[in-house]
């Protein structure tokens, strides 16, 4: 093994870095402070299984003066100028850019993606910041032409107050930072829940941030609750003092937030499972497909909410487009992903190994031929690490339940089509509408995919693969991807409440609607 790819060394150059240790905690409410219970949560590196760090976690009574703490934070920050708070921001990104490298490594240690994409990761979360910066400066409110006379009618954006963020593993910092540097800026306070499978890096990013904060005398407003198991994210759910949760992750557990925060009549943005598709035509130029398909399907080994699941082949391209796509899967390395030609990092933990075979089980019985892949790897020195064969299947039917559910591993199923109707019908058949993605130079199949009928997911992609996704367009999906949009665009009006205001300024009082209502 090459020292650059050693776990051990890398973990602690970039624990030295960001100054973790070997014991953390995990309860952020402006000092570091947890674990009055006593209860730790392991960390493990899915390259090889090492031991990272233990996380004290928080226990219900300290969450419940970090919900305190925050909306005392609310009150100072919400009343800072909107550029002011963008400035904090830019700091913020500027901190980040000094931690790239680091932060990029760590995430590469605890969920096991290259680092390349590692890094990338922190990028998306530097990117963000940049945005936020001119966003708060551009939270505009609409006037309206009032109907009365020496009225004026308008909009108002104001911060909802502490809003909860809920995370996977898969991306452990910018689907996080998304919503936060988003939220800050308009004035809200941030708490946030990551998934135990990636809880260290939600440790660094938090410290990081509030470094900032302190620096510029300010208080708290990026909290963090690290919980091993789901109690602190069901008391998120119920909890009337969070206005809003945004929540990523499954659609079993994204069906229970939603039934918990729509009972209290809480908002939430959701963005659970994709089963993204790319449809492959006869126009496509093949080698833009192939290595759109390969990434789609590949990067953060098949991790992503907006990974590949499905290629939608045309029929005349299985003898030529496909074995070509065999071959790439064959030759993308798994391995360590420190390694520098790895491509392929593990799987989070054994269960997502567990769910990879089960599933490709699943597609055998249903009648699918395995054409690449369908091993687990047991790596020499990395015997405690999750690895897999990135596998693609043929012959199982658009419909069969295997095709319809969300496996967070590096399988592609090939489904065949004739015509461009038959190929949408099919990439519309599932249940999730994340990300979707069309490879063609014909502009009539292209547009007709980008039209009503076409492709029904909240992100369309053409001539470029479903993963990827840049940070200035609103991100998220339709169907039981939950509807919700984060990051770019105008998703930040998830983050605000809107006010109209009508003032009359006139000597009289005249009503709306031309009524009267003579009192006296
Ligand atoms: C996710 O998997 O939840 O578009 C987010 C992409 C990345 C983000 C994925 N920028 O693939």
């Amino acid at each position: 093994m090459e020292s650059g790819s050693d776990v051990q060394a890398i973990r602690e150059q970039v624990f030295a870095e960001l100054g973790l240790y070997q014991e953390v905690s995990g309860l952020f409410d402006g000092g570091w402070g947890a674990g009055a219970e006593g209860r730790r949560l392991p960390v493990h590196s899915p390259i090889d299984g090492a031991r990272l760090a233990d996380i004290a976690v928080a226990s219900g009574a300290e969450f419940d003066r970090l919900i305190e703490q925050a909306w005392a934070s609310f009150r100072e920050w919400s009343a800072i100028p909107a550029p002011k708070r963008g400035e904090v921001i830019r700091a913020i990104g500027d901190r980040l850019r000094r931690n790239v490298d680091n932060l990029g490594l760590l995430i590469a240690l605890e969920v096991g993606k290259t680092p390349v994409e590692g890094r990338g990761e922190v990028q998306e979360m530097i990117d963000i910041c940049d945005f936020a910066v001119g966003l708060s400066r551009q939270l505009y409110g609409k006037t309206i032409a009032s109907e009365r006379p020496n009225h004026r009618l308008y909009e108002q954006w104001h911060p909802l107050g502490v809003v909860g963020v809920i995370t996977a593993f898969n991306f452990p910092g910018a689907v996080w930072s998304w919503n936060a540097f988003i939220a800050a800026v308009i004035g809200n306070v941030v708490v946030w829940k990551p998934s135990p499978e990636a809880a260290l890096t939600a440790v660094a990013v938090t410290n990081v941030v509030n470094e900032v904060l302190d620096e510029h005398g300010l208080p708290p407003i990026f909290l963090l609750a690290v919980d091993e198991a789901g109690e602190i994210g069901q008391r998120m759910s119920r909890e009337r003092r969070l206005p809003l949760i945004s929540f990523t992750g499954s659609v079993p557990t994204g069906k229970e937030v939603a039934a918990a925060v729509g009972g209290r009549l809480g908002r939430t943005v959701l963005e659970l499972g994709g089963n993204n598709a790319a449809i492959v035509t006869p126009d496509a130029d093949p080698e833009i497909a192939l290595r759109g398909v390969a990434f789609g399907a590949l990067a953060t080994a098949g991790q992503r909410c907006t990974t590949t699941r499905r290629l939608i082949l045309h029929e005349s391209l299985f003898d030529s487009f496909l074995p070509s796509l065999v071959d790439a899967f064959g030759a993308a390395r798994v391995g360590n992903p420190l390694e520098p030609d790895v491509l392929v990092g593990p799987l989070i933990n054994r269960a997502a190994v567990e769910s990879y075979s089960a599933a490709i089980g699943g597609a055998q019985a249903a009648g699918g031929t395995v054409l690449a892949g369908n091993a687990v790897k047991t790596l020499a020195g990395l015997e405690g690490g999750n690895y897999v064969a990135p596998t693609i299947i043929d012959g199982v039917a658009p419909d069969a339940d295997v095709v319809h559910t969300e496996t967070f591993a590096p399988i592609l199923y090939v489904l065949k089509y004739r015509s461009l109707d038959e190929a949408f019908a099919i990439h519309n058949c599932v249940p999730q509408g994340l990300s979707s993605a069309i490879f063609s130079n014909n502009l009539r199949e292209v547009e007709a995919f980008l039209s009503v009928i076409g492709g029904d997911c909240g992100l369309a992609n053409v001539n470029t693969g479903t993963a990827g996704a840049e940070i200035g367009g609103a991100f998220g999906g339709e169907k039981e991807t939950g509807g919700g949009r984060e990051s770019g665009s105008d998703a930040w009006k998830s983050y605000a409440r809107r006010q109209t205001v009508a003032i009359n300024f006139g000597p009289d009082l005249p009503l709306s609607q031309g009524l009267t209502f003579d009192v006296g």
